[in-house]
């Protein structure tokens, strides 16, 4: 297993938009390890392959307290949504200490493929359901930050800017 690294905004690779996965092989399974090992080591409750430069349809997740409730999801899909809920977000593509509400469906039933090829439904609400809305966003090459007003958009640029040339 290792640990990858994760691209940070305003690295312009995090706006590539992922491919979908038709074969799954060792090489998948390999990056997905290497994928749930970077989660759980960066405190994430979610991870996109974009996120670690992986330009395919594949994240992860683990909504639980425990953290051995890891998911991951293939060529993931919203069918359905309802409801609308507004909480604060953050991300580890994006520093800076910046979290910020977003407005997102309350509830999603997802369609998506295991690691076994096999399709699944899952029904989502409240955190589970903001982190699946958040890593679809990041397959299709989109920020949280990209749903804030432009003037928070601007401040959240400076900010990681003057912190980039400090390092
Ligand atoms: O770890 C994460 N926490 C989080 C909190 C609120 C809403 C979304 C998230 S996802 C984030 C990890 C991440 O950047 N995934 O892409
Ligand atoms: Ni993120």
């Amino acid at each position: 297993m290792a640990l990858l690294e994760i691209l940070k905004f305003p690295d312009p690779r995090l706006r590539i938009k992922a491919q979908p996965i038709n074969e799954i092989d060792v090489e998948l399974r390999r990056m997905v390890d290497d994928m749930y090992e970077t989660m759980y080591a960066s405190h994430g409750v979610g991870l996109a392959a974009t996120q670690v430069n992986i330009h395919r349809q594949i994240f992860t997740m683990d909504v639980s307290e425990t953290r051995d409730q890891g998911i991951c999801v293939l060529n993931p899909e919203i069918i359905h949504q309802e409801g609308i809920q507004y909480e604060a977000e953050g991300c580890l593509s994006v520093g800076g200490g910046t979290y910020d509400k977003v407005e997102r469906a309350l509830k999603v039933r997802l369609k998506g493929m295991d690691l076994d090829g096999k399709i699944f439904e899952l029904d989502a609400e409240n955190l589970m359901a903001v982190c699946i809305q958040h890593e679809i966003d990041h397959l299709n090459g989109v920020l949280f930050i990209d749903h804030l007003s432009r003037l928070k958009q601007m401040r959240i640029r400076k900010k990681i800017e003057k912190l980039d040339r400090r390092e």
